[in-house]
């Protein structure tokens, strides 16, 4: 009997870990740059494009120029869905940023597979997508609270892209300002095409004032899938536990 009673615990756990290990997040991979680093070129790989950009006290510096903005890009293939988050300021209030992933090239953030930008903090949040048709845009309504950003606090820019492509976006400006911040909800984008155009991950300023526009703490991370709540790993476990003792009892 106690043979018995040991085999089932040790199935117990080898099923439980195998239930674990099924639930972890597949392929889950991540990238971040606090662009803490001297003075000067960008570094850690990036590259520049449109009217460039430099680190600078420890922040990401971009310059924007007419028809150029400018900004910085690597190579980065990410998998949907997509969790990012940037902080921006500038000293050219009207201006905003734009970013975009698996694009073809950084001509701005245009061939990206799917692209976020907003010309000013007042204006709208748009994407930009790719379609059999060509490259297709959407923006969506100003949102209540909207407002511009300043040249002295970092405002927060965090959201997800789903795997269907819709997302969320949300604008925390910590400018003691009400309300605190927005959320705006995107659909998925209409007829775009999910095989990316190449594996570039673009991210700058939006616009036509030199600035400078400054970005830090530029964290993504994709390929995640959805982690379990812990009450729902306790009640498998408790549900195999029950499962492995009927079956105990039915032995001895
Ligand atoms: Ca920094």
């Amino acid at each position: 009997m106690r043979d018995t009673l040991n085999g089932c615990v040790h199935r117990l756990l080898v099923w439980t870990g195998l239930a674990l290990i099924l639930l972890m997040p597949a392929s889950a991979d991540s990238f971040s740059d606090n662009f803490n680093r001297p003075d000067g070129a960008v570094g850690n790989d990036w590259a520049v494009w449109g009217n460039g950009a430099d680190i600078r006290s420890g922040e990401l510096e971009t310059f924007g120029l007419f028809d150029r903005a400018g900004g910085v890009d690597r190579s980065l293939l990410v998998t949907f869905p997509v969790t990012f988050s940037f902080d921006f300021r500038t000293d050219s209030p009207s201006s905003g940023w734009q970013f975009g992933f698996n694009a073809a090239n950084a001509d701005q953030a245009s061939t990206s597979e799917l692209a976020f930008y907003q010309f000013g903090g007042s204006q709208n949040v748009c994407t930009e997508w790719q379609t059999s048709a060509g490259r297709d845009a959407e923006c969506r309504p100003v949102a209540p609270g909207q407002r511009d950003y300043g040249p002295n606090v970092l405002a927060n820019i965090s959201g997800l892209i789903n795997s269907d492509l819709s997302s969320e976006l949300t604008i925390t400006y910590n400018d003691g300002a009400s309300p605190a911040a927005v959320t705006i909800d995107i659909p998925t984008p209409s007829g775009i095409l999910t095989a990316p155009p190449g594996t570039v991950f673009v991210i700058g300023n939006s616009s036509a004032n030199f600035g400078p526009h400054f970005f830090d703490n530029l964290n993504l991370a994709w390929g995640v899938a959805p982690v379990p709540e812990p009450s729902t790993v306790s009640l498998l476990a408790l549900g195999l536990a029950a499962l492995v003792l009927g079956r105990m009892k039915q032995r001895v």
